[in-house]
């Protein structure tokens, strides 16, 4: 391994790791560089067992989008609907609990609840949502509210952000997910997500959720228009924050999925690419205990290679997930048993550890 190290230029790179030491830009470039993925992949795994050692995290949980109204735009997004449009929906409180009945008795754990910016909804809304699903299952955590729809419910609570958050947190919001961030670059704000709260909006949030008290994950939307200098920019600012605030508990960079969106004519992304991602955020990061690989973005099969790139998480059993239909189930409905995550996570040598939203170990596997 060492001389193929020296050969792709990445030695340098791996005494840097040996030694504890931190990796700056340059770095980040290089190793978004070398087409030599193994030994990127050889480097990020050397990070992710000094952190985890063979543990992979997975949590029993249930997506729910409460609207896909919304007034942004984005160009990468395939969820979104205007509210005149024949697939808009709203679910009521009660749509919301039947959707959580109907899971009876698996034991989920989290309850991940992101959606639309639909300035219609009133601040109550947001708040009954939580309720509503603490009465149904009180074990629960809820994971809900990106930044950008934090923004949004500020507006309508029209009071402080310290305050509206106090108020989520008094209903039961247990932490926030890691979406919107996309890619923190001006240019690429303005190509694709104009609309949305900016990037500097984003860490402000982030900011006060964690000063709040509540903890968050980060993303990075990879394959569309950014550059490699522009990821390797966003992954440093948001090192920057956690070394601020250390209120991130996951990072999960997130696959480009073109399909029915503005951007279609832009091929999806590669296994390559996955996790040559994986690897780079799991060593440019070294204050993020956790990396993340999406099943449902970038395929079972990739994510299984990915506990060897860099990940300890692979998410969840994930019922329902809307916003992208990566695997191609036009019925949107998406979901790994219990037992295959478990065969999937144990096949590659790794021991599967349950976890609830906020990383406590619920069981060894
Ligand atoms: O913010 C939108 C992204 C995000 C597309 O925190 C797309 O545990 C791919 O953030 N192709 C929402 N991605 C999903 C998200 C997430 C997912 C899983 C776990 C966690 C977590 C968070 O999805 C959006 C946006 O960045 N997105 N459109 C698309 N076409």
């Amino acid at each position: 391994m060492e001389s193929r190290l020296v050969a792709s230029g990445l030695e340098k790179i791996h005494q840097k790791i040996v030694d504890g030491v931190r990796l700056d830009f340059d770095d980040g470039l290089a190793l978004y560089r070398t087409r030599d993925l193994t030994s990127v992949g050889f480097l990020a795994n050397l990070v992710r067992e000094r952190k985890s050692g063979d543990r992979t995290y997975f949590v029993r949980n249930l997506h729910i989008n409460y609207t896909n109204i919304c007034n942004k735009g984005c160009k990468f997004c395939s969820f979104y609907a205007l509210p005149n449009d024949s697939r808009a929906y709203v679910l009521s409180i009660q749509d919301i609990q039947d959707r959580i009945r109907k899971h009876g008795d698996v034991p989920i754990r989290e309850i991940h609840m992101v959606a639309g910016i639909n300035p219609r909804l009133p601040y109550q809304y947001y708040l009954e949502l939580i309720r509503a699903v603490k009465e149904v299952k009180p074990n629960v955590h809820v994971k809900a509210f990106t930044m950008i729809e934090l923004a949004q419910i500020q507006r309508v609570a029209k009071k402080p952000m310290g305050e509206m958050l106090a108020d989520l947190k008094a209903a039961g919001l247990d932490c926030c997910p890691g979406g919107g961030a996309e890619v923190f670059s001006d240019r690429v704000h303005e190509e694709l997500f104009r609309a949305k709260l900016d990037n500097e909006g984003w860490f402000d949030v982030a900011r006060e959720v964690h000063r709040a008290g509540i903890r968050s994950n980060a993303t990075m939307l990879y394959g569309h228009i950014e550059t490699v200098e522009e990821k390797v920019k966003h992954l440093l600012h948001i090192r920057d924050l956690q070394d601020e605030t250390g209120g991130f508990m996951c990072f999960i960079p997130l696959a480009f999925d073109p399909a029915n969106t503005e951007l279609s004519h832009i091929p999806g992304t590669t296994g390559y690419a996955n996790l040559r991602e994986i690897a780079i955020a799991r060593l440019l990061l070294d204050n993020f205990l956790h990396i993340k690989a999406v099943w449902i973005m970038i395929t079972p099969a990739v994510a299984q290679l990915a506990l060897w790139y860099g990940a300890d998480d692979i998410d969840g059993t994930v019922s329902h997930y809307e916003i992208t239909h990566a695997l191609g189930d036009t019925s949107h409905h998406q979901e790994l048993h219990h037992e295959q995550l478990l065969a999937m996570i144990r096949e590659a040598g790794r021991q599967p550890v349950e976890r609830d939203a906020l990383y406590n170990v619920l069981s060894l596997n």
